[in-house]
């Protein structure tokens, strides 16, 4: 097959992809990313025929926990069980495009020249949809292209960054000692959204204190702290008698390359639990659910948003609200024209 042209179509890209042309993968993604909202629209379109890739997970932890880091580690691990690889770095603060986080380049240019790994920085936020609407349909993009382990990193802060990692089968935080302590952890709800917890940089001091500390608030931590039961919600979690999910919490370094075989191990432990064919299925639909109400919640708000700009009906109802003449709730109905 020959290379799509420059003026291919998303879904010559997209059929390009799933004949295995990388170039194809990049250019469809770097549409994905377009603000132009018209290509932005088609290029998630012919995205959404590609098949998710099979394994996807997500690393995201603190700003400097050492996640690229680890991620050049982990892809020369998952690269040597003959796995084709995708890293999706997702930085929505980045004021770069098309895979110009220079840090990541650096950092995973061990693989910069292996055909078999695919590594692709997204921040910027595309004309539609958000990052995390681009991130899943890259996912597609990179799925469609052979890639079968796919790694997305995020540092996990914002909403965007937590409909970004929700995409992943597999959540792995990573966390370092120094950082904050275990109180600051239960603060951040950190014990719900991991399914595996890294304790990184184990080359320094605390680390060893703070997997034990990880480990007594997992084991104290009341009810349910198994994502997959959360997910599922407690009546379909027993009627598929979903099996108990304790996260292994690993003692590991990215910069040391200790720990990593456990990472691995831990993983397809993880997808072999998921993988029970009742739970694949629901679990699968819940992803494609979740996705579509976040995604069709975004469609909205934007249509809205552009609906509701200030203009004179807005200037006149605000004047009529600020002399008592109409409650706030009242205004905010009229200008949903849910009043007559
Ligand atoms: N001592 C030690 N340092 C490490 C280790 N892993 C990473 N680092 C260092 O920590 C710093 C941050 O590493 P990154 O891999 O960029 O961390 P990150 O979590 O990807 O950072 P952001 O993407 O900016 O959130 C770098 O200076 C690394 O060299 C480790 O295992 N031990
Ligand atoms: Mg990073």
């Amino acid at each position: 097959m020959t290379a799509p042209g420059a003026s291919a179509t998303p879904e010559e890209l997209a059929k390009a992809c799933a004949a295995g042309d990388r170039r194809a993968a990049s250019r469809l993604i770097s549409l994905l990313e377009s603000p132009v909202a018209r290509d932005a629209q088609a290029a998630s379109r012919a995205a959404g025929t590609l098949p998710l890739p099979k394994q996807t997970i997500g690393l995201t932890g603190p700003p400097g926990a050492g996640k690229s880091t680890l991620l050049d580690y982990l892809v020369g691990l998952e690269r040597a069980l003959g796995k084709r690889v995708g890293v999706v770095a997702v930085d929505p603060s980045s004021p770069f495009t098309g895979g110009a986080l220079l840090g990541d380049r650096i950092r995973m240019s061990s693989h910069r020249s292996d055909s078999g790994v695919f590594i692709r920085s997204m921040g910027s936020r595309g004309a539609q949809g958000g990052l995390a609407s681009a991130a899943s349909d890259a996912l597609r993009v990179l799925g469609g292209a052979g890639f079968e382990c796919v790694f997305i990193e995020t540092v996990g802060a914002g909403q965007a960054e937590t409909e970004v990692i929700s995409l992943a089968d597999t959540i792995c935080l990573a966390q370092v000692a120094g950082l904050g302590d275990d109180i600051q952890l239960m603060k951040m709800g950190i014990l719900e959204i991991a399914d595996v917890f890294l304790v990184n940089k184990a080359d320094r001091p605390g680390a060893r204190e703070l997997k034990e500390q990880i480990e007594l608030a997992l084991h104290e931590s009341p009810g349910e702290t198994s994502r997959t039961r959360r997910m599922l919600g407690p009546q379909l979690s027993t009627q598929l008698k979903l099996p108990v999910w304790t996260p292994p919490v690993l003692l590991v370094s990215g910069l040391d390359h200790t720990g990593g075989d456990e990472i691995v191990q831990a993983l397809t432990r993880h997808r072999t639990y998921l993988d029970e064919p009742a739970l694949a299925t629901a679990l699968r639909r819940n992803r494609i659910a979740r996705e579509m109400v976040w995604r069709a919640t975004r469609r909205l708000s934007d249509e809205l948003a552009a609906q509701l700009a200030p203009g004179a009906a807005l200037a006149a109802l605000a004047d009529d609200c600020a002399a008592g003449r109409i409650s706030l709730p009242d205004a905010i109905d009229r200008l949903l024209g849910k009043h007559p």
